[in-house]
């Protein structure tokens, strides 16, 4: 994986080098200027960088997903589909633009059977429109689209699009991480920085449900997660829990759950009490108190109860399921006979989540499962993603959603993506791993319901400031993200 960040980020500074990724101010298709342009038809020039894209995007997700055909999107796509498809040996098709036009030409090239798997290749995505009517051509001529790999994500709504429409996007760099590549490469300033950030969370495109009604991807499209209010959310959770905290987050208007990383008891009692009024929820390690005692916990219990938040145990179980259901129920910290909810990785199989459910029959308890991790080189694959999704699903009566980083992960309403690294001072915490986005980033361009944030409270000179301010900036991105996406 660390070859695989540092091949990542040499390709950005090449891109940036031959002017494949420019900054100043372009006319864009839609009329709006931008700051940023990004245009790979130029790579075919450069046959190292070319290849270098072909190989990152097989390493990175193509070679994980169950498929035994490629389209690259025409035209800058197919040249990188090519060589991949040199390179894997994986059959590929072209889908011809001007077939229509000429009636007798066939829409599709190449040898397929109906029921093919196709994976769709493409260099940019802007708002999906691209990859979708691709999409719809293939599928007329029955071959099966589930996943679209993509080389950069300009965070415009792409991935939201494709996932409204059942397909999921997985992207080599995003334009938020192109930017801090050459930030820190100093090749561009924060004014830069900053322009662009200004300008994506201006520029959200939402395709409207009219779009692509002709032929529908899926059978059923249903209302998208992002797109609604958590009020009308709650009413389709499948879990007590997620309903009640769906509900919290309304009446306290809080998206904001504090991970409270402290070392005694006396500290997590006092943070409980004094941010509890701004939190919908209050994460706990509750192994790093050193003084931990029953009464902690009846402190804690009392402290939620008065501010109406809910308590997560952030254990991140993961181990079989006999393991999980002792660790969940006994030993010093009990965690099920307090913690509403807990964190679990998906790493054992469904196993895990059928064990913390034997612990719990009688009680209203929940879990958030971790398919994807916040820090540098984390080895949750595209495919691991998938996989772990599937887990979920089997549980919904226990399962209140997902912890993750990307939008395209969940789309399920009655679910809540939580998704911690999120700062408004850092970008990172150096050699720890950790990787910070803003409140804005995390709600808008990835997806989250739930912001988790710890040291940007816990170490700040004033902590019920900091909570006052990151509960506001976190709630208005959600009131943004649900007014900006709202169905035509
Ligand atoms: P921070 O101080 O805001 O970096 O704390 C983040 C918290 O979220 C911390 O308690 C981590 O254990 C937790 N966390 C995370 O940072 N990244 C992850 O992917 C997961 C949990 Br899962």
């Amino acid at each position: 994986m660390a070859e695989f960040e540092s091949k990542l980020k040499d390709l950005i500074i090449k891109l940036h080098e031959i002017e494949a990724v420019k900054f100043g101010l372009f006319k864009m298709k839609s009329g709006i200027d931008s700051p940023v342009y990004i245009d790979l038809r130029s790579i075919i020039s450069y046959p190292a960088i070319l290849e270098t894209v072909a190989e990152l995007l097989w390493e990175f997700a193509i070679k994980d997903i169950d498929c035994n055909q490629l389209c690259g999107v025409p035209y800058a796509a197919m040249p990188i589909a090519t060589l991949i498809s040199s390179y894997s040996k994986t059959p590929m098709v072209i889908r011809r633009k001007e077939a229509k036009k000429y009636g007798t030409k066939k829409l599709i090239e190449g040898k397929f059977s109906p029921g093919d798997k196709c994976v769709i290749v493409e260099d940019v995505v802007t708002s999906g429109s691209s990859i979708l009517e691709t999409i719809m051509d293939l599928q007329s001529e029955g071959l099966r689209v589930t996943s679209a790999v993509v080389v950069v994500d300009r965070e415009q709504g792409g991935n939201y699009n494709l996932s409204e429409k059942g397909v999921t996007m997985h992207s080599l760099c995003t334009l938020s991480q192109i930017l801090q590549v050459l930030k820190d490469a100093g090749r561009v300033n924060q004014e830069i920085v900053d322009s662009v950030k200004k300008y994506l969370a201006a520029s959200q495109i939402h395709l409207d449900s009219t779009f692509f009604t002709a032929q529908p991807l899926t059978e059923s499209v249903k209302p998208s997660r992002l797109s609604l209010p958590f009020s009308v959310r709650a009413d389709q959770a499948t879990n007590p829990v997620a309903a009640k905290l769906l509900k919290i987050m309304v009446a306290k208007q809080s998206n904001l759950c504090v991970a409270a990383d402290v070392t005694s008891a006396s500290k997590l009692i006092a943070l409980a009490e004094t941010v509890g009024p701004y939190v919908c929820l209050f994460k706990t390690h509750i192994d790093i108190v050193e003084d931990f005692s029953a009464q902690l916990i009846q402190q804690l219990l009392a402290a939620a109860q008065k501010h109406n938040f809910l308590l997560i145990e952030d254990r991140k179980f993961a181990d079989i399921g006999h393991t999980v259901s002792l660790q969940y129920s006994h030993g010093t910290y009990k965690i099920c006979s307090w913690a509403d909810l807990v964190t679990v990785h998906p790493v054992p199989g469904e196993g895990v989540i059928t064990g913390l459910k034997s612990a719990v029959a009688d009680l209203h308890r929940g879990c958030f499962i971790v398919v994807e991790m916040s820090s540098a080189g984390n080895l949750t694959t595209p495919s691991y993603i998938s996989s772990s999704m599937e887990i979920c699903k089997k549980h919904p009566d226990f399962v209140v959603g997902v912890v993750c980083q990307t939008p395209s992960t969940l789309n399920n309403p009655g679910l809540l993506q939580l998704t911690p690294g999120v700062s408004l001072d850092c970008q990172n915490d150096g050699e720890l791993g950790q990787q910070y986005n803003s409140p804005e980033d995390v709600i808008m361009l990835r997806g989250a319901d739930i912001a988790v944030v710890g040291r940007g409270i816990v170490q700040a000179a004033d902590p019920v400031q900091a909570a006052q301010e990151y509960r506001t900036k976190l709630w208005a991105a959600y009131e943004k993200r649900v007014s900006s996406l709202k169905l035509a």
